[in-house]
């Protein structure tokens, strides 16, 4: 979630429909999005895609830290806010534009739906890693962030929010609609494919891999340091990556942190049974062609 620049904005609460997909009123505008597809693409970017709270933030950790191979303090600026200032977000106002000039290699965050983004990308132009969670943790985790984050409706309860996530009436809009598209396009791109639950479970390799997609040679030792850096327990001590330094008036630090518990199968603290049998046949009905199955917890 883009987190500044909306202090004139903030407290609105309004996503505008957009070509079947909710925009947040004062932080996107229509006509900027619309230009995103038309952008040219170079084989060096790289667009990491996410349904909110899928692990975007710890993606980036580990591509920034892949790029200044594994030296974390070469990430950690006290100037910025956030390290949403080294990766911004492609559909955030004026984003665009500076995309445009910047240097080589270009990196971008987005939870933008496959439609609009930049064509190119579909003729293998530039890489996409879409990094997917499983969605009972998913909407816990967006049910905590939305009394966090001032840009978002405060939820009135967790049955209120339950509904609203299973409606897709949510920015990121539906959460099968996401990956059931971007999936779909999977061949069609430079995509990695990559889950929250194997990073979790394996984060060296899910490091591994990520390396090897952006083509670079790290040291033992240098891949090393990428893993710890991007740890949750260390990723929490440090400001940047934890959005700890975000000014108060977008996060509402009283509510509740960013790095909140970063696991698998929080959903069972949450979910009432009903609730469950009631995900899961929307989830089967939904997701009974889609070729992969998550990990729902860690038992
Ligand atoms: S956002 O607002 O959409 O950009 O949020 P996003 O970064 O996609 O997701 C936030 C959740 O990711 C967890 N997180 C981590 N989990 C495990 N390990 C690491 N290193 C890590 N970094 C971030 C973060 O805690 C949020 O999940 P929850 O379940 O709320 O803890």
């Amino acid at each position: 979630m883009e987190l500044k620049d909306a202090k004139a904005h903030n407290n609105q609460h309004e996503l505008v429909a957009h070509r079947g997909f909710g925009l947040i009123r004062g932080i996107h505008d229509p006509e900027e999005v619309d230009q995103i597809s038309e952008l040219h693409i170079r084989d060096s970017d790289l667009f990491v895609v996410t349904y909110p709270k899928s692990g975007t933030i710890w993606m980036q950790q580990i591509l920034l830290l892949l790029e200044a191979k594994g030296d974390v303090t070469a990430i950690s600026k006290p100037d910025l806010n956030s390290n949403a200032g080294l990766m911004p977000w492609i559909e955030v106002n004026d984003n665009r534009q500076a995309f445009i000039t910047a240097p080589s290699p270009r990196m971008r965050v987005t939870h933008l739906q496959h439609h609009f983004m930049p064509r190119p990308l579909s003729q293998k132009k530039g890489k996409v890693i879409y990094v997917a969670r499983n969605p009972k943790d998913v909407l816990v985790s967006y049910f905590h962030f939305h009394k966090v984050a001032n840009m978002l409706e405060t939820p009135k309860d967790f049955d209120d929010f339950f509904k609203k996530f299973m409606r897709g009436d949510v920015f990121g809009g539906s959460w099968f609609e996401h990956i059931k598209t971007w999936y779909s396009h999977k061949d069609d791109m430079n995509m990695l494919f990559m889950t929250y639950e194997e990073m979790i479970q394996d984060l060296q390799s899910a490091v591994e891999r990520i390396c090897s997609l952006l083509g670079l040679e790290l040291t033992d030792e240098e891949l090393a340091n990428v893993v710890k850096h991007s740890t949750f327990n260390n990723m929490k001590k440090i400001p940047q990556a934890s959005y700890e330094q975000v000014p108060s008036y977008l996060l509402n630090h009283n509510q509740g942190t960013f790095m909140r518990k970063g696991t698998i199968g929080d959903w069972k603290n949450h979910f009432t049974v009903a609730q469950d049998q009631s995900f899961d046949h929307i989830y089967h009905n939904e997701m009974k062609d889609f070729p992969l199955s998550f990990i729902w917890d860690i038992e």
